[in-house]
């Protein structure tokens, strides 16, 4: 089907995602399990969706953004959504109150000052909402040093003193979260070869925080031990995080050997700045690419709550 059908005017899949920065993925899980749009078919039985759809998603998408959770959105009409959203943009946090915590953590880091650099960070981790100092403190915080370390302005120490101090902080909040019993269970880690963990701890972070049980096993994992694991624990989904892309000539052969040992059951979720560049007909099947923060939260908020 071609992404505009002009008799109808009605849309793919694939041009809907496009229009609505929502994932192909994302948008099949909403319709499934909320039901927040019902499109009609095409003579191949392919989604066709209405330009009303794709307002009433846009809605959905944005109030998201805001914070709002996808089940509580569903049932809404579009003039509720409208309303919901019009009484959530005057409440929206200014993103800029993160940015001075990075700018006096930077400063703390470039004067060797680790206890400088511990105590600016631990008032957004205590104060702010996790996904906030996640994508607006750490994120921006750890590309800024590595971009000084480029420049000559911060030491390779100075970078790691950082980097540990970020590790442990995270490490240490993600385990206070009460868990539930029976919450389903995330296993993370890195496979052979990938040693950035500060992405994949930031998930960890994210998915304690809803209060699902979630077990790290460290970077540079054999992917026959991250499967064991994840089958003695029952887990859900293993989430994988790729980012130095000179490692990805081993992944597909490493992930293919990950899905062969896991339970039937079982996802693997992948991240990170390079799994998108790996080729999708390379993934083993059960696999998906949660290419942003937002496919990820929303990819959270659909598990189901009890394993
Ligand atoms: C810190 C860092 C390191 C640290 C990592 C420390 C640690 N404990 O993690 C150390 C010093 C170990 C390191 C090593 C190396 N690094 Co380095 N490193 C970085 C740096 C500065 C930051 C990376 C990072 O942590 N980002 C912060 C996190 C939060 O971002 P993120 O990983 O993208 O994660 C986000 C999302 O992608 C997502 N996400 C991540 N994982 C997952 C997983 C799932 C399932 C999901 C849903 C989402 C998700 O969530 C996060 C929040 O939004 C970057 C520079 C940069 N600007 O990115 C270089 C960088 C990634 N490194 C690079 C390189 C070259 C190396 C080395 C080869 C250096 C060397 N010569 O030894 C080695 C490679 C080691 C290896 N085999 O992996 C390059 C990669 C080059 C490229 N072509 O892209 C970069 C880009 C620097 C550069 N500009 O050249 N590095």
């Amino acid at each position: 089907m071609s992404s505009l059908n002009s008799h109808t005017n009605h849309f793919s899949i694939k041009a809907v995602s496009q229009a609505t920065g929502v994932s192909v993925e994302t948008l099949r899980a909403w319709e499934r399990r909320y039901e927040v749009v019902a499109p009609s078919r095409d003579g191949a039985g392919r989604r066709a969706y209405s330009a009303t759809d794709v307002a009433r998603l846009r809605l959905l998408r944005a109030a998201t953004e805001l914070g709002h959770t996808i089940s509580k959105m569903a049932p809404l009409s579009d003039s509720e959504l409208g309303t919901l959203m019009q009484q959530s943009v005057g409440q929206a946090r200014p993103l800029s109150r993160s940015a001075p915590f990075v700018e006096r953590a930077l400063e703390a880091a470039a004067a060797s000052d680790s206890t400088g650099v511990e105590d600016i960070l631990i008032s957004p981790i205590a104060l702010l909402p996790p996904s906030e100092v996640a994508h607006h403190v750490i994120a921006p915080l750890v590309h800024a040093i590595g971009e000084r370390w480029h420049t000559g302005q911060i030491t390779i120490a100075q970078e790691h003193m950082v980097t540990d101090i970020i590790r442990r902080l995270v490490i240490s909040v993600s385990r206070g979260y009460l868990q539930r019993e029976n919450a389903p269970r995330l296993v993370l880690a890195t496979m052979s070869d990938e040693r950035h963990e500060l992405g994949i701890l930031m998930c960890g972070w994210l998915a304690a925080a809803r209060r699902i049980r979630t077990q790290y096993l460290g970077i540079d994992c054999p992917p026959a031990e991250i499967a064991r694991f994840a089958r003695d624990v029952d887990a859900s989904a293993v989430l994988i995080s790729i980012v130095f892309p000179d490692a990805l000539g081993t992944t597909s052969k490493q992930l293919h050997e990950l899905a062969r040992d896991l339970d039937e059951h079982c996802e693997i979720w992948l991240g990170g700045a390079a799994a998108s560049l790996l080729p999708t007909e390379q993934l083993p099947p059960r696999s998906v690419v949660l290419p942003t923060a937002f496919d990820f939260e929303q990819r959270l908020d659909l598990i189901p709550l009890s394993a």
